[in-house]
C-alpha cells in the first residue's frame, strides 16, 4: 500500500537524494554545535528523561522552524511527545532544520517563501492527529486562532496553549475580555527569562551583526542614534558603545530617557540628531520615527535600520518612490539612495527587523532561554491542568528561577545559598522564588 509521506518540506530538497542528504549532514553539524549553546534544553531533557513526562501528549507547535527550534522539538519527544509543527512566518523556516527533521520522521509542514495559502494549509495538517493535538505552542497566535475559530471541535481535548510572543498575547487578552478564551494559556513571552534575553540580550548580540554582514561598516569612532531606550533599545545603544560608538538616545518617556542619560547617553530628538549622526538604530514599536525631514538633511554615507516593529519606524517608501532620490541596490537587502547634490545613505533590509534580514536572528543561548519557558509551560499544561482552568497566566516565579538557575551552570557560575536564618530575616524561602510577583528586573 502507498504511505502518503507525513511531512511537506521545500520541493527543491527530495529526502534519500545525495543533495538532500548533504543538507542533511550539515544540519546535524549546526545542530551539534547549537546543542552546546542551549544547555538548559540540554539540562531539561537529562531530568525528565527517564520519567518521560509528555508519554502520551500529542503537541502541535507553530513557531520558527530553526535548527534551534529543532532542539526544541527533539527535546519535547525525547521527553515522550508526539510532535507535529509548522512555522508562524512564512520567510523564518531553515530547510535544513526542516529537512532534519523530516527525515528523521518527526511530521514538519513549512518552507522559507511558502505563501500565505499554503501557511494555513500546513497550519491544518499539524491538527492532523487522531482525536486532535492535547496541547499547543504558538507564537503569535495564527495557531490559536486557526483552532478556536476554524476547528471548535478539537477543544475539549486541549489542555493549553503556550504563547511565545507580545503579539500573540494581546490576541490572547483580546479574546479573554470578549469572553472567548475556552482554554488555558501560558504566557511565556513576559517570564523575565524569556523577555529580557530575547529584546537586550537578543538584540544586542544580532544589531551588529546585521549591520556588519550587511555593510562591513566600522562602528567605533561614529555617532549612532538608538530610537527608544526600551529594552530593545538598551541592548542595541550597549552594543555599539562597546564598539566606540558614541551613541545618542530619543525617549518619549520621561523614565526611560533619565536611566538612558542617567547610563551616560546624551538623550535628544530626531530633529536635533539627524544632521550630524552617522547610523541610525530604530528600536521603539512605533510608527514614523524617521521621516523625510530627517533623511533630507542626513550626512553622506549615514546608515539607517530598524531592529523594532516591522516597517513602520522608517519612512522607507520615501526613499524608494521619490522621483528626486537615485535608487541603487548594492545586495540583497542594502538599498543606497542619492539626492540630486550627491549625497547618499544606506537602508538595510529595507526598513524591517535587521538583524533577522541581515543576520541569521538570535543567538541560540537566547533561543535556550524562551524554549525553557516553554517546555516547564507545556508540563504545567500537561500535569497541573487543574491548577489552569480556561484564562492566562504566567509561569510562576520560581519556574523562571529555574530556568536562569539552567544557564548558570554551565556559565560556571557560583551562586549563593541563604542560610536558614538570612531566609527568614528576608522572608523568603531557602530556594526561592526570592522576589514578590509584581517586583521588576
Ligand atoms: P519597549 O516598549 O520596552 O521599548 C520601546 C521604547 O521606545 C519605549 O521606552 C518607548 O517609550 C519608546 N518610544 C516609543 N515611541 C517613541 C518615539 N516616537 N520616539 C522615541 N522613543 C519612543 O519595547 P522593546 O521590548 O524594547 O521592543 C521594541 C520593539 O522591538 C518592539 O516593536 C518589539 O516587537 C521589537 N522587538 C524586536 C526584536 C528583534 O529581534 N528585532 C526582538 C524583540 C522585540
Ligand atoms: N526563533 N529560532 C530569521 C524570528 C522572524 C527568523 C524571525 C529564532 C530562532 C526574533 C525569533 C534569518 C530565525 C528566525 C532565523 C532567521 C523572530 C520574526 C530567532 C529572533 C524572532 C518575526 N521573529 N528569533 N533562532 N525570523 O532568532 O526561532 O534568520
Amino acid at each position: 500500500m502507498l504511505q502518503k509521506r507525513d511531512y511537506e518540506i521545500a520541493k527543491h530538497i527530495q529526502l534519500g537524494s545525495e543533495d538532500a542528504n548533504q543538507t542533511i549532514e550539515f544540519a546535524k553539524k549546526q545542530i551539534a554545535l547549537a546543542r552546546h549553546e542551549m544547555p538548559g534544553l540540554m539540562a531539561l531533557r537529562d531530568e525528565f528523561k527517564d520519567r518521560k513526562p509528555f508519554l502520551k501528549a500529542k503537541i502541535t507547535g507553530c513557531l520558527h522552524l530553526t535548527i534551534e527550534t529543532a532542539i526544541l522539538i527533539e527535546t519535547l519527544i525525547e521527553l515522550g511527545a508526539d510532535v507535529r509543527w509548522s512555522s508562524c512566518n512564512v520567510y523564518s523556516t531553515q530547510d535544513e532544520a526542516a529537512a532534519y527533521l523530516a527525515n528523521k520522521g518527526i511530521p514538519v509542514f513549512a518552507w522559507k517563501g511558502m505563501s500565505e495559502e499554503e501557511y494555513w494549509r500546513c497550519i491544518g495538517k499539524t491538527l492532523e492527529f487522531p482525536y486532535g493535538p492535547n496541547l499547543l505552542i504558538d507564537d503569535g497566535g495564527d495557531l490559536t486562532a486557526y483552532v478556536l475559530d476554524k476547528r471548535p471541535d478539537l477543544i475539549p481535548s486541549i489542555k493549553g496553549v503556550s504563547e511565545e510572543t507580545t503579539t500573540g498575547i494581546r490576541a490572547l487578552w483580546k479574546r479573554f475580555h470578549e469572553g472567548k478564551l475556552p482554554i488555558a494559556a501560558i504566557d511565556v513571552n513576559d517570564s523575565v527569562t524569556k523577555s529580557k534575553f530575547d529584546n537586550r540580550y537578543g538584540c544586542l548580540e544580532s544589531l551588529i551583526d546585521g549591520i556588519k554582514q550587511a555593510t562591513h561598516l566600522m562602528i567605533g569612532g561614529k555617532k549612532a542614534v538608538v530610537a527608544g531606550y526600551g529594552d530593545v533599545g538598551k541592548g542595541c545603544a550597549e552594543a555599539l558603545r562597546a564598539y566606540g560608538a558614541r551613541v545618542v538616545i530619543t525617549e518619549i518617556d520621561p523614565i526611560i530617557a533619565y536611566q538612558a542619560v542617567m547610563n551616560g547617553f546624551e538623550v535628544t530628538t530626531m530633529d536635533e540628531a539627524a544632521m550630524d549622526a552617522d547610523i541610525f538604530v530604530t528600536a521603539t514599536g512605533c510608527k514614523g520615527i524617521i521621516l523625510p525631514r530627517h533623511m533630507d538633511k542626513m550626512k553622506d554615507g549615514a546608515l539607517l535600520c530598524n531592529i523594532g516593529h516591522f516597517d513602520v519606524e522608517i519612512d522607507a517608501n520615501y526613499l524608494f518612490t521619490n522621483p528626486e532620490i537615485v535608487h541603487e541596490e548594492i545586495k540583497p537587502l542594502v538599498d543606497k539612495f542619492t539626492w540630486k547634490n550627491g549625497k547618499s545613505v544606506l537602508l538595510l533590509a529595507k526598513g524591517r527587523l535587521v538583524n533577522l534580514g541581515c543576520a541569521k536572528g538570535h543567538p541560540s543561548f537566547v533561543m535556550s532561554n524562551s524554549f525553557c519557558n516553554q517546555v516547564l509551560a507545556q508540563l504545567e499544561l500537561w500535569e497541573s491542568s487543574k491548577k489552569y482552568p480556561p484564562g492566562i497566566y504566567r509561569l510562576p516565579r520560581i519556574l523562571d528561577e529555574k530556568v536562569a538557575r539552567l544557564h548558570l551552570k554551565p556559565l560556571g557560575v557560583k551562586l549563593t545559598t541563604l542560610n536558614d536564618e538570612q531566609a527568614e530575616y528576608l522572608g523568603v524561602p531557602v530556594n526561592g522564588p526570592y522576589k514578590r510577583e509584581d517586583y521588576r528586573y
